[in-house]
């Protein structure tokens, strides 16, 4: 695989739900050794240390319940600038910080697609779909939301406009099994395409990644991964807020980043959702940094294996 520029950007963002620590997971991807993981594949590394929200104020149209909304938009405000400056330079991998930090994160990869003409894609890794409004969030919580605010849909009073919003059938979510009413009701009538983990026990996590890589690369997209913890099973991935059983296991996430490597596709990177406060020895923090590095071309063998004759 051809070596990239990549662009480690920190997003301590602990603001999208109550349970703290999040903040935590830059430093605990450096100290997993990321940085080290990906140069030692040949890529040129650069970490651009942590960003810190902007100033931002209250709309009085967002609603009472949710929560620490405030500083969410100043986290999206800076997070989409740092995110199109960060795609003109190389890969941008941003290392969270809760969810919310995709709000940002996507309307700012997607600005710079349309400025270069390409159509944004997403890949939506996630036990959860994240389709929430503030108006529909039962909990408050924000990291609930990115797929919502960055598709265009409404009520997101206060936040930066969605000048380029993510097309619905440019959207595949993968390892879906906690789904609100109110996002299923939306989702079933959008053109997003997921898969919860029925389906993929059913048929298989290759085949439906592999129709999505497809049309990638037919509209010549770029495409942004989201990679949330609770995409995992808890089993092995136990450091994140909301564990859900029958979650990917390590194989079916490693063959998804390794599938993204061979694509050659993917233009940007979300590590999200991670709280090392939750971790059992690191080994969450580890198992994410190792999944980073086959989506960036990380391989036991550099051609098939032959078998014994
Ligand atoms: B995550 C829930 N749907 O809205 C809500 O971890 C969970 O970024 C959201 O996927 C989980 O609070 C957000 C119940
Ligand atoms: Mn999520
Ligand atoms: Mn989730
Ligand atoms: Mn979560």
């Amino acid at each position: 695989m051809t070596t990239k520029t990549c662009i480690l950007v920190g997003a301590p963002v602990d603001s999208g739900k109550n349970r703290r620590g999040c903040l935590m997971g830059p430093d605990a991807y450096r100290t997993a050794g990321l940085a080290e993981a990906l140069s030692g594949l040949g890529h040129d590394v650069r970490d651009m240390g942590n960003l810190t929200p902007a100033p931002a104020e209250l709309h009085p149209d967002m609603p009472g319940h949710v929560f620490a909304a405030t500083q969410t938009v100043g986290w999206t405000a800076t997070l989409m600038q740092a995110g199109e400056a960060a795609m003109a330079q190389g890969l941008p991998i941003f290392l969270g910080g809760d969810h919310s930090l995709s709000l940002g994160s996507v309307a700012g990869v997607a600005a710079h697609a349309a400025a270069t003409g390409r159509p944004q894609f997403v890949l939506w890794l996630d036990a959860h779909s994240d389709f929430h409004t503030p108006q529909s969030t039962a909990s408050g919580n924000l990291h609930g939301t990115p797929l919502g605010y960055v598709t265009g849909r409404e009520g997101f009073h206060g936040f930066p406009e969605v000048r380029h919003p993510v097309a619905q059938e440019n959207i595949c979510i993968l390892g879906l099994r906690s789904v609100d009413m109110a996002e299923r009701e939306a989702l079933q009538q959008s053109d997003i395409r997921y898969h919860d983990m029925r389906a993929i026990d059913e048929q298989g996590i290759a085949a439906p990644l592999a129709a999505f890589l497809d049309d990638v690369a037919a509209a010549n997209g770029a495409l942004h991964v989201s990679l949330d913890v609770d995409f995992l099973d808890p089993s092995f991935a136990p450091a994140v807020g909301t564990t859900v059983p029958g979650g990917a296991t390590i194989r079916e996430a490693h063959l998804v980043m390794e599938m993204i490597s061979d694509s050659g596709l993917m233009t940007s990177l979300d590590l999200v959702e991670l709280n090392p406060f939750l971790d059992d020895r690191g080994r969450t923090a580890q198992v994410m940094v190792d999944l980073a590095a086959s989506a960036l071309g990380r391989r036991v063998f550099d051609r098939p294996t032959r078998a014994f004759s």
